[in-house]
């Protein structure tokens, strides 16, 4: 790449964020609430486009949204909150059901797609548009 080529790619990762040239998030989805709940699991494959580690300290949306990881032990399976998730160099982190998801509080039900902001530990933040899915999907 030129110089010139370079300085327009550098101004047009400016212009949308810089969080575009650290991670990419895709299939971003949500199992929406059971009826008469307002609590809701979100997933997304979250890539890192870097040759350095990326964390995300939290996702923001209009409920309030945690980081959790499901773990089993002795047949028992249980949730525990996440404060960081680190996607190393060149990697992708799948949140999936039965692992890593988000959990959203206060989710409005009536929703067919919902924003949320991918905050990175350096205060960059990413747009991702989650598609909300029947509670049933498994
Ligand atoms: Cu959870």
């Amino acid at each position: 790449m030129n110089a010139r080529s370079w300085a327009a790619a550098c101004l047009a990762v400016l212009a949308v964020g810089c969080a575009d040239a650290t991670v990419t998030i895709d299939d971003a989805w949500i199992r929406g609430a059971r009826p008469g709940s307002t609590v809701a699991a979100g997933y997304c494959s979250i890539t890192n486009t870097t040759t350095v580690s990326v964390t995300i300290v939290e996702f923001v949306g209009t409920g309030r949204v945690e980081m959790h990881e499901t773990e089993t032990a002795n047949g028992v399976s249980r949730m525990r909150p996440l404060e960081r998730l680190t996607v190393a160099p060149g990697q992708t982190m799948n949140l999936a059901p039965g692992g890593k998801h988000l959990m959203l509080y206060d989710f409005d039900p009536a929703v067919d797609q919902t924003t949320l902001n991918a905050v990175l530990s350096d205060g960059s933040s990413l747009p991702v548009t989650f598609e909300v899915r029947p509670w049933q999907t498994p």
